[in-house]
């Protein structure tokens, strides 16, 4: 097990602030330049692919698989490489890079995209998918798809969808039960400002930075919690110093697989078809791997002596987040796109 590095410097950087280049972002913008560089990508590609998770995570894993897969589709012509454990620095960063044709392609969660695109916001509202279940059918269906379209005049090109479980609140001082039970208590939320809403709307005061951030600040006392699946709860070793886990399952937001725009169209269309049915197909064996990983991280939490409890009353944090429905869906596609998640949902009520 590996505690997530820290992007220090890479973390929480607002616009306009001056920036202090680690190794790390040197390392990035030198394969950008390589990249920009180069004109065409040639028979016999390796693609570089960010990844903030470890080698054994269940992304890295289905990263991996996809790239054995196009091996073998294209007669060993393409192939990625992986850059697991944050190598290239934290998603927001890596996320821009591949906007622009610096990292190839790039998994990512909702949150640093929901400042590019809108209609990533909807799959970040909470309460929104009834389970794990639900989420993964809108996701293979027509909502999915509509959402990884909406990412192309943005410079990417949506792949597809993996999972990242319900999020629940984790921390150092109580369980939560109520949403009173979480008055004042100074969380970390990703770079989003969704998830920033949300956190206040609980009564909560959020402090956004990148995942790599959190176990020193709760280590330190900067903040009193966090929020996550059990997996990354588990692989950062939050649960070690924040020994509070209260299942509000506010969010069951999926990762997203995406490429560069500029890489994607210097393919010819039978290798885009490669791409995108290798990376198709590695999602039934990320979602096993998901399930497992799951229990697994869960198995050892609870045997750690970490309290976990259900909140009394899901209904009163679903009344109290209103409001961020109510501010973040503003076009009529955003409102079509939830209908048809809410039908699909009728199925698993
Ligand atoms: C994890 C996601 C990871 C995010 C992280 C976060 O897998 O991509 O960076 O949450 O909270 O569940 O930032």
């Amino acid at each position: 097990m590996m505690r997530y590095r820290e992007n220090k410097t890479t973390g929480g950087l607002a616009l306009g602030e001056h920036a202090v280049f680690s190794r790390r972002q040197m390392l990035v913008t030198g394969i950008a330049a390589t990249a920009l560089a180069g004109c065409s990508k040639a028979p016999g590609s390796v693609f570089r692919t960010a990844e903030f998770h470890p080698a054994s995570y269940p992304t890295s894993l289905a990263i991996t698989e996809m790239g054995r897969l196009m091996e073998g589709y294209s007669d060993g012509r393409l192939s990625i490489k992986l850059y697991a454990g944050s190598q290239l620095g934290a998603e927001r960063d890596t996320l821009e890079m591949t906007t622009f044709g610096g990292i190839d392609i790039n998994r990512v969660s909702l949150g640093p995209l929901n400042s590019i695109e809108p209609m990533t916001n909807i799959l970040g509202l909470p309460f929104l998918f009834n389970n794990v279940a639900h989420m993964r059918d809108a996701m293979d269906g027509a909502p999915g798809r509509k959402v990884l379209r909406s990412l192309e005049p943005h410079g990417l090109i949506g792949l597809c969808f993996y999972d990242s479980g319900a999020r629940s609140f984790y921390n150092t001082k109580r369980p939560i039960r109520t949403p009173e039970d979480m008055a004042g208590m100074k969380l970390r939320v990703q770079n989003s400002d969704l998830y920033v809403s949300l956190i206040q709307e609980l009564g909560a005061n959020p402090t956004p930075m990148s995942l790599g951030e959190v176990y020193q600040s709760l280590v330190q006392g900067v903040i009193d919690g966090a929020e996550n699946n059990w997996p990354s709860y588990f692989e950062g070793r939050h649960f070690e110093v924040a020994k509070h886990y209260s299942l509000t399952r506010h969010v069951i937001a999926p990762e997203v697989l995406v490429m560069s725009r500029q890489l994607w169209e210097r393919l010819t269309a039978s290798e885009q078809e490669i791409v995108r049915k290798s990376a198709r197909e590695s999602v039934p064996y990320m979602r096993k791997l998901w399930d497992l990983k799951t229990l697994d991280a869960e198995k050892t939490i609870r045997a750690s002596g970490v309290e976990v409890n259900e909140v009394d009353d899901q209904q009163a944090f679903v009344e109290r987040v209103q409001p961020v429905w109510r501010d973040y869906i503003e076009t009529p596609a955003q409102r079509r796109l939830i209908d048809e998640i809410a039908e699909i949902g009728a199925d698993h009520a």
